[in-house]
């Protein structure tokens, strides 16, 4: 029973980043793991693909064949996966039990209106893939209250048309703090609770927002949202392993796959710690982490790695005796001990 996560959002998310983010993760613990590009514009993906859907059908192609747009083209692509699902069928197969990530395209209509990458999915979960959909958001759409309701509008709409396990990432929540000041702390806008806080905010934010007509739609659709409770977010920024760490077991929990199959024996460091739950991070602390003492924690994070790199310098001089650098002239002539590794390797006759 493989597990596969069906990566979307609206163009520019950080899809590809994460995707290659997370397989490298995954390999770092033990997980065997392949990418698949459902993405006909994708021309250079960061990550090794095992499937690419360049291979069945390119944007350009498309676009010149039948005079279309690149919107227009990646819809007619989609279809043309959907009617030749063979050849997606044919190459899954071949994957095995590999863990499967899919990069797919940015156009939001393919998730919230257009039929064809429901039906892929739905055909990819007939196979027997146990799926979940990451739905991925940059976290920019926090810095205004219209963008973080289109936001809302958008994960909840992708909620109900794709109609499977479903998890919302706010993105490169590093860089949140390089913009202005937000009114609220992140677990407002992670827990989707108290909307109605927002309104104001809302209506500040633009003079056409304040008029009547606009505050009754407003307050509709916050409504609207809330009344079916489905939107949270989770948070990431893919550099970070611990935020990686964090994302992986709510996805893990979501997809079923933490009480499915287990790594190998010959386990490391980190899919022992994301097996075991640890680093499970409360919104709270990437609001400290991100936002509120972020220099501080970049700062912290560099001295750990010098310290580290120390170390390792320091156990590389020991495991080879005292340093050459340290003897004087008649102790070098006379030094026995290894030569450090200059790089070049001398090869030396046998005699
Ligand atoms: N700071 C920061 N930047 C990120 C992060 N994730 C992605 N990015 C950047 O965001 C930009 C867009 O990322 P992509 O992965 O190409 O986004 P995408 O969703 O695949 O874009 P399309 O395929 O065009 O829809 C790139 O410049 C990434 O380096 C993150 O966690 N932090
Ligand atoms: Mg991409």
């Amino acid at each position: 029973m493989p597990f596969a996560q069906l990566v979307i959002g609206p163009p520019g998310a950080g899809k590809s980043t994460y995707c290659n983010g997370m397989h490298q993760f995954l390999g770092a613990i033990g997980r065997k793991c392949s990418v698949v590009n459902l993405d006909p514009a994708n021309d250079k993906t960061s990550y090794p693909c095992a499937l690419d859907v360049r291979d069945l059908v390119t944007l350009e192609e498309i676009m010149d064949e039948h005079k279309l747009g690149p919107n227009g083209a990646t819809l007619y692509a989609l279809e043309d996966l959907e009617e030749n699902f063979d050849w997606l069928e044919e190459g899954l197969k071949e994957l095995g039990e590999d863990y499967v990530i899919f990069d797919c395209p940015g156009q939001v209509e393919l998730f919230t209106h257009h039929s064809s990458l429901r039906n892929i999915f739905f055909k990819i979960q007939k196979m027997g893939y146990r799926l979940i959909v990451i739905h991925l958001i940059d976290s920019y759409a926090l810095t205004l209250p219209s963008m973080y309701i289109s936001a809302l509008l958008l994960s909840l709409r992708a909620m109900l048309q794709l109609d499977l396990p479903h998890l919302n990432v706010l993105t490169k929540i590093d860089n949140l703090s390089n913009y202005t000041n937000l009114p609220f702390n992140l677990d407002f806008y992670t827990e989707v609770q108290d909307l109605n806080y927002l309104l104001p905010h809302l209506e500040a934010e633009s003079s056409r927002l304040t008029n009547s007509k606009f505050s009754a739609l407003n307050t509709a659709i916050i409504d609207l949202v809330e009344e079916f409770g489905l939107v949270a977010f989770e948070t990431l920024a893919v550099e970070d392993k611990k935020s990686m760490m964090n994302l992986l077991k709510a996805i893990d929990r979501a997809s079923g796959y933490a009480f499915g199959p287990a790594e190998g024996a010959n386990d490391t460091v980190w899919s022992v710690a994301v097996r075991e739950g640890m680093g499970g991070m409360d919104v709270r602390d990437v609001q400290e982490r991100w936002l509120d003492a972020k220099d501080e924690y970049d700062a912290l994070e560099r001295e750990e790695l010098e310290e580290i790199a120390k170390m390792e310098e320091k156990a590389r001089q020991s495991a080879m005796g005292p340093g050459m650098d340290d003897l004087d002239d008649d102790e070098l002539a006379n030094w026995s001990g290894p030569v450090p590794d200059s790089g070049i390797t001398v090869r030396r006759k046998q005699t």
